[in-house]
């Protein structure tokens, strides 16, 4: 219950911080985005990381506010970016997206409301979603992520691999991009399993037209697994944990 209000009072003080970790492409090793990621700095109990504070969010509703608050500060960091470097124009911007969020109207007006305001290109922002909230309440779900899309937003399965995946469920889904969930990168060179996972859905998203975004990518072996894969995109330690606005700003202008 403490821990409740103070995410309560923290919410309302703006206190939390968004993180950024950067995506980048595995053919050249490119700068293509960063993924936004929250961060709660408490005075007492030091960093609390999201796996913590998200389920609780969700549970007292708090998860509204607090997605909100991602959503603009996202948008309000890569405007800033664009605007110092010309460079940025072509970077994107993922925010993951709970299922709480989606059962509460207003969540795409909020996106349309944020991008204008920032002047931002909607296909700048990728929304992360869950197999698992698309499953609790699929009809509504994709309804929403059509709403996105006809906006020009992107929407990115995350944790790909480790729901309910199947090509039929796939085949007709309102989605552009498969995040591959960082349990079978990290096995992936030993274990002959995670790499059959891993080639059998880098070729489910080749055979619907999606691009591939492997997640936990820690070593230059990964990687190089990867591109020969045809992979699209890595994230990963390899290249940089998440990092505060300050630290995203430094790695956009000392990209290529
Ligand atoms: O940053 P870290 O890997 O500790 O994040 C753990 C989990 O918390 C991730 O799986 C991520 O999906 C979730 N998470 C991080 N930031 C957000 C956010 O802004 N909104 C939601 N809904 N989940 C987030
Ligand atoms: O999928 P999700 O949005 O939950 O993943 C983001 C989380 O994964 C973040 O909390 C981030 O800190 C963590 N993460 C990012 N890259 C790596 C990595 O290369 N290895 C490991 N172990 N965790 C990572
Ligand atoms: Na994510």
């Amino acid at each position: 219950l403490s821990l409740e209000m103070d995410l309560r009072e923290v919410l309302e003080r703006d206190g939390l911080l968004l993180f950024y970790q950067p995506i980048v492409s595995v053919a050249e090793e490119r700068l293509e985005g960063f993924e936004a990621l929250v961060r709660w700095n408490h005075p007492l109990r030091g960093m609390i990381p999201p796996d913590r504070f998200i389920p609780l969010a969700e549970e007292t509703g708090l998860i509204i506010d607090l997605g909100k608050w991602v959503i603009s500060e996202a948008c309000r960091s890569l405007k800033l970016w664009q605007e110092i470097y010309p460079k940025a124009a072509q970077l994107t911007m993922n925010v993951n997206v709970s299922i709480r969020q989606f059962a509460t109207p207003g969540l795409v007006e909020h996106i349309s409301e944020v991008l204008q305001l920032n002047k931002l290109a909607p296909a700048c922002l990728k929304i992360e979603v869950t197999e698992s909230v698309i499953m609790q309440d699929k009809a509504h779900v994709v309804g929403e992520l059509n709403r996105l899309r006809a906006l020009g937003v992107q929407i990115a399965i995350d944790d790909f691999g480790t729901g309910y995946s199947s090509l039929s469920y796939l085949q007709n889904m309102p989605i552009d991009h498969l995040k591959i969930d960082r349990s079978f990168i990290s096995g992936f060179q030993e274990s002959q399993e995670n790499d059959q996972i891993v080639r059998s859905i880098i070729s489910l998203a080749r055979s619907l037209g999606l691009s591939v975004i492997a997640e936990g990518v820690e070593t230059r072996g990964q990687l190089e697994k990867l591109r020969a894969l045809q992979c699209d995109k890595a994230q990963g330690f390899m290249f940089s944990r998440p990092v505060d606005e300050k630290k995203a700003r430094e790695i956009i202008g000392t990209s290529q």
